[in-house]
C-alpha cells in the first residue's frame, strides 16, 4: 500500500518533515518496522495521533503489520477517548517515547521512537485487510467506527494521484490533524504512495504554508479563507504547482481572492471518511468555483428524489447523493443499524449530503440533508454528541446545539442550554472541551428558558438558526 516506502521513488534525507524532525523514507521504513515488530497480531492499535514523526511511525508500523490502526484525537477529552478505545477493541496505544500518555486509558502503551531501526520483514497484509479505523459522527450518539480497507485507501489515493498529477516531483505542504482522512489518508499515507515529499506545518497557518515552499497544498476551506485574507501569503504560493481545497464547503469568494493573489485556480474535492475522496475537478481540467467537479477514477455517483426516483442532470434540481465503487469503507465498526441506514438495498452508500448535477457531469454539494450533523473548520460534529456532553453538567436540564454560519468556520457550534442559574456560558464550553475534542466545543452558549419544539417535541433547530 506504502509503495513508495520501499524504494524505487528516490529518497531524501527529509523525505518527511514533521515537528521540527526530518526522517528520510528508509528511516521511516526502519523505525516503522521496529513497531510492527512489537505490535505484530494485535487486534488493533490505538495512536495518539499528535501531529509528530512518532505518529507517522506508529500508522506506518500499524500498516506494515497489518494491525488496524486507530487514531485517536490527541485532545480528545475522557469521554471520547474513552468511547473510541473500549468501542475499537484497542489492544495497545502508541505514544511517542518520552510523551505523556492519558492515565485513564488502561492499556499497554507503545513508546514509539523514530529513530529506532528493524531490519525485519512483515508479511504484505491481504488487499482486504482493514487499514485504519476512523472515528466520525453521527447526528446522535457517540461517533462511530468507520472501517477502511487497503485495497479503498489504495484505490482512492491512486484515483488523487491520477486526477491531481500528483508525482513523485511534489513536495505536499499542510498542517491539519493527523486522525482524519485529509490529514492522515491524503496528507500523510498519499505522499507514502506517489513518492512526494511532505511538509507539516504545525498549526496551518497562512505564514507557515507561505514559508514552506511546497508545489501541493492541502487544505479545509477554514485555512484557504485565511490565506486568502493574508495578501503576502497567498502571494508566496504563486510559486506552488496546485492548491487543493476539501472537508467543506469552499466560499466562491475565497476561491476568486486566492485565485486573484496566487494566480492559482484552486482544485475543489469532497468525501467523506466512510466513502474516501469520491469527487474532484481536476489539475488538467475546468477548475469551477463552487463545484466539486466529476467522479474520481473507480467511483460512481446517482442522485435521487426524496421519493428514489432519478433527479435529471440539469444543474438546478436537488437530491441526495448517493456513491459506490472501489474507494468506499467496510462499514461501521459492530454497528450493523448504522450500516442499514447507510447503504441502499442495491449496494449505494447514502451520503447525507444534497447535490446537483449538470449537464457536463459537474457536481455541486448545495447542503446537508440532517440539521444535526456540523461542519466546523472541516470538522464534522455530530449535534447529538454535543448535546449529551452538556446534559451530563449538572446545571444542565436540556440543550440544543446547531451549526450556525461562520465566516472563518463555515458552521460555528452553538449551544442553546436550559440550565439553573448561576451556570455561566464560558463553564458550559470548558465543561465540553474538557469531555470531548477541543473543536466539539461551542463557540457560543445561549442560556434560554424553553426550547421551541414541534407538536411531537423535536426541537425546531431551523427556527434557532432563523431567530437566534
Ligand atoms: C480553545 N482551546 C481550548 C479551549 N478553547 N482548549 C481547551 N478548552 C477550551 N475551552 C485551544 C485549542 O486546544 C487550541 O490549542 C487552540 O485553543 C485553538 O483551537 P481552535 O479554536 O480549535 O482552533 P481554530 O482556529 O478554530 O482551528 C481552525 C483549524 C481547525 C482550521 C486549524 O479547525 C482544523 O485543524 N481543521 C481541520 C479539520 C480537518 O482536518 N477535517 C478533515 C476531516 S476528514 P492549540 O494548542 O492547538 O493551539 C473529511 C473528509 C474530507 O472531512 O472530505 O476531507
Ligand atoms: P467527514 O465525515 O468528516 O469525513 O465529513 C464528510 C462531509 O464533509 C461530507 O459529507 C460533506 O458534508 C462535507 N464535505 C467534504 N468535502 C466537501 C466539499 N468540497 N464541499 C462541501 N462539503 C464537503
Amino acid at each position: 500500500m506504502l509503495t513508495a516506502l520501499r524504494g524505487g521513488h528516490g529518497d531524501a534525507p527529509d523525505a518527511l518533515r514533521i515537528d521540527g524532525h526530518a526522517l528520510s523514507r528508509e528511516q521511516l521504513l526502519a523505525a516503522a518496522t521496529a513497531v510492527a515488530d512489537r505490535i505484530a497480531g494485535a487486534p488493533a492499535l490505538a495512536v495518539l495521533a499528535r501531529p509528530t514523526a512518532a505518529t507517522v511511525t506508529a500508522v506506518v508500523g500499524g500498516l506494515l503489520a497489518g494491525v488496524p490502526v486507530v487514531p485517536l484525537p490527541p485532545d480528545a477529552g475522557p469521554k471520547e477517548r474513552g468511547h473510541i478505545l473500549r468501542d475499537s477493541g484497542a489492544a495497545l496505544l502508541a505514544v511517542g517515547a518520552g510523551e505523556q500518555p492519558p492515565d485513564d486509558t488502561g492499556i499497554p502503551v507503545v513508546p514509539v521512537d523514530p529513530a529506532a531501526r528493524s531490519a525485519a520483514t512483515h508479511p504484505e497484509p491481504a488487499p482486504d485487510a482493514p487499514a485504519l479505523i476512523l472515528y466520525t459522527s453521527g447526528t446522535t450518539g457517540a461517533p462511530k467506527g468507520a472501517v477502511l480497507g487497503r485495497r479503498a485507501v489504495a484505490a482512492d489515493l491512486d484515483a488523487l494521484a491520477a486526477a491531481w498529477c500528483w508525482t513523485a516531483e511534489d513536495t505536499l505542504v499542510h498542517g491539519l490533524p493527523l486522525f482524519h482522512v485529509h490529514g492522515l489518508v491524503l496528507g500523510v499515507l498519499g505522499a507514502l504512495r506517489t513518492g512526494s515529499r511532505l511538509v507539516h506545518t504545525g498549526r496551518p497557518t497562512p505564514q507557515a504554508y507561505a514559508a514552506a515552499r511546497g508545489s501541493l497544498y492541502f487544505g479545509v476551506p477554514t485555512v484557504w479563507s485565511r490565506v486568502a485574507a493574508d495578501g503576502p501569503a497567498a502571494g508566496a504560493l504563486a510559486a506552488a504547482r496546485l492548491l487543493v481545497s476539501g472537508s467543506a464547503p469552499l466560499p466562491v469568494p475565497v476561491f476568486e481572492r486566492l485565485a486573484a493573489l496566487s494566480g492559482h485556480r484552486p482544485i475543489e474535492r469532497y468525501g467523506m471518511t466512510e466513502t474516501l475522496i469520491t469527487l474532484s475537478t481536476r489539475a488538467d481540467g475546468e477548475r469551477r468555483p463552487g463545484s466539486v467537479g466529476l467522479p474520481v477514477a473507480g467511483v460512481r455517483t446517482r442522485l435521487l428524489a426524496e421519493d428514489g426516483a432519478a433527479v435529471p442532470h440539469d444543474g438546478e434540481t436537488v437530491g441526495e447523493l448517493q456513491v459506490r465503487g472501489a474507494t468506499l469503507f467496510d462499514g461501521y465498526l459492530g454497528r450493523p443499524d448504522a450500516d442499514a441506514e447507510a447503504w441502499t438495498a442495491d449496494g449505494w452508500f447514502r451520503t447525507g449530503d444534497v447535490a446537483v448535477v449538470g449537464g457536463d457531469g459537474f457536481h455541486r454539494i448545495v447542503g446537508r440533508a440532517s440539521v444535526d450533523l456540523i461542519k466546523s473548520g472541516g470538522f464534522k460534529i455530530g449535534a447529538g454528541e454535543v448535546e449529551a456532553a452538556l446534559r451530563d453538567h449538572p446545571a444542565v436540564s436540556d440543550a440544543a446545539v446547531v451549526g450556525a454560519p461562520d465566516a472563518d468556520l463555515g458552521q460555528a457550534v452553538v449551544a442553546y442550554v436550559i440550565a439553573a442559574d448561576g451556570v455561566t456560558g464560558d463553564q458550559l464550553t470548558a465543561f465540553v472541551a474538557e469531555r470531548l475534542s477541543v473543536h466539539k466545543r461551542p463557540r457560543r452558549v445561549v442560556l434560554v428558558d424553553d426550547l421551541p419544539r414541534n407538536a411531537m417535541g423535536k426541537v425546531l433547530k431551523k427556527q434557532l438558526l432563523t431567530e437566534g
